[in-house]
């Protein structure tokens, strides 16, 4: 163990570091506190009160604004006591009342023994509150999240949406949702395999966090179905966002097999005063009447509520081109 004393009274502290060398502890003594000195590769530090260049009270005060984590033992006279609270209050770890007869030398090897015991033990709280602390963020992670695309999952969207359905009414702002659905997607899965059909999932994740801005929430809904919560957005620019997104997905290409594959997606998007009601489930309701008139209506297009709109080409399931191609 590493102790660091500090005390202007030559005397003192080398019989204090006898005393403590004799515990094989390796001692070192100061009268003032050297700028270069290493303050954290000690285990303690035993600060004397009474120095005539600087006091106690002002080094503890030094020291901790420099952060040093090194446990400080703080030395006061007898009749002193108020300044050992004051030292405890600025962040010393303990005290010790100095008498005239030194008799506290006998008890300070106790005294930093006891005090490491109880260092250890606050500094593996400490470590286990950390700990803790990040196993509770990874769990609600888990919680709010999809594990595959690591978008926020359907517990998530439905509270948020909620929340911003009340923020649209109280505050008359307003708020549209869409809902996106992968074309073809079962062929995709049963052409290519499962771990194809993950991929264009993650492609759709990416280009919709690509493509919202960042105070829009994008979640997986279910299977290949996403849903997008856009606050404070007119149901004309919810629409617009939506056709930029199935541009975009073109633009992905997959390799399975050697092919290059692409995806297209149907978009239901309506908004707030459009639903006419204020609940999570009218709301996504009114998306998925749109979403199903897209997919009517030839898929790889969007549909709002109340009017029709987005180029009205139909998609057959996809068809694979040669990478060479691509
Ligand atoms: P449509 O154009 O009408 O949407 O046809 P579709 O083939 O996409 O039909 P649907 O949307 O009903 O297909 C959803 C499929 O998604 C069914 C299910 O097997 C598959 N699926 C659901 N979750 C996952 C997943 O995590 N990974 C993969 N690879 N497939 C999934
Ligand atoms: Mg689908």
């Amino acid at each position: 163990m590493k102790i660091l004393i500090i005390d202007d009274n030559p005397h003192h502290a080398e019989l204090a570091a006898v005393k403590l060398s004799k515990e094989g502890w390796d001692v070192q003594t100061l009268d003032f506190i050297e700028a270069s000195l290493a303050l954290n590769d000690f285990d303690f530090i035993l600060l004397d009160y009474s120095m005539p260049r600087i006091s106690g009270i002002e080094l503890l005060k030094k020291i901790k604004e420099l952060e040093i984590r090194t446990p400080i033992i703080f030395l006061t006279g007898q009749g002193n006591e108020m300044i050992a609270s004051e030292a405890i209050k600025l962040g010393a770890f303990d005290y010790v009342v100095k008498d005239t007869k030194l008799i506290y030398l006998d008890r300070l090897p106790n005294v930093i023994r006891e005090a490491k015991s109880k260092h250890e033990l606050i500094e593996t709280n400490r470590f286990l509150i950390q700990e803790l602390r990040k196993a509770n963020d990874r769990l609600q992670k888990l919680t709010l999240t999809d594990e595959m695309t690591s978008l926020y999952n359907y517990r998530f969207l439905k509270s948020q949406l909620e929340a911003e359905i009340r923020r649209a009414e109280r505050y008359q702002k307003p708020l549209s949702i869409c809902l996106i659905d992968v074309d073809f997607f079962k062929s995709i899965n049963d052409q290519y395999g499962h771990p194809i059909g993950d991929e264009a999932l993650r492609r759709v994740s990416k280009v919709l966090l690509e493509s919202v801005r960042n105070v829009d929430f994008v979640g997986r809904y279910a299977g290949d179905e996403f849903l997008v919560i856009f606050p404070n957005t007119q149901l004309s620019d919810a629409i617009r966002l939506c056709e930029r997104i199935l541009k975009s997905i073109q633009l992905e290409q997959i390799q399975a097999d050697g092919k290059c594959l692409t995806i297209s997606l149907s978009i239901g998007v309506t908004d707030y005063h459009s639903a006419r009601r204020n609940s999570v489930e009218n709301l996504i309701e009114a998306a998925d009447r749109c979403l199903y008139l897209a997919k009517e209506g030839g898929r790889n297009r969007v549909e709002a509520s109340l009017r029709v709109v987005g180029s009205a080409h139909s998609v057959s399931p996809p068809q694979p081109t040669d990478s060479a191609q691509a």
